[in-house]
């Protein structure tokens, strides 16, 4: 267990990635300074709203020490860690709906993450740290509800 809170993984911050989110860029991938990366919270798909309630990327891969930042972009979603889905001595983390949610990526692994309203429909998505799979099987064992089943099934696909 780590005790230095200067160590948490689980940062909650308002306003520290000031610009990425609300400058009409709904459907783009913000650009972010190096080592800082931005995952989207949308109502759909870029350029495909017939999928609707996205994580944009749905898959992100990071370095170690990187700083991932959940924007939301949308309204109506959060940022919530799946039980069973994150590395061993990884924090958990859950964002509540509509609030930006940073993190400094301290363990190296698999984080299965979903929004806690559209789960069921679906809206999910995973981190990878270090390019280290090496939970994929815990991660691909946790079960799964609604069609957040065949989501993460096929986000597990492209790893
Ligand atoms: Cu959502």
């Amino acid at each position: 267990m780590r005790t230095d809170p200067d160590r948490r993984t689980f940062i909650v911050t308002i306003g520290a990635f000031a610009g990425l989110s609300g400058v009409g860029l709904a459907n783009t991938v913000p650009v972010t300074e190096a080592g800082h990366h931005a995952v989207m919270m949308l109502n759909a798909a870029c350029g495909d709203t017939q999928t609707p309630n996205v994580f944009q990327p749905p898959i992100l891969r990071v370095a170690l020490g990187d700083v991932v930042t959940f924007v939301p972009t949308d309204t109506g979603h959060n940022t919530a860690s799946r039980r069973g889905m994150i590395p061993e001595g990884a924090e958990p983390w859950n964002g509540g709906v509509n609030e930006e949610v940073t993190m400094e990526m301290t363990v190296p692994g698999i984080y299965g993450y979903v929004c806690t309203p559209h789960y069921e429909v679906g809206m999910v998505g995973l981190i990878v740290v270090d390019d280290d799979l090496s939970n994929l099987d815990a991660v691909r064992s946790v079960r799964q509800r609604g069609q957040a089943r065949t989501a993460f099934r096929a986000l597990f696909e492209e790893l």
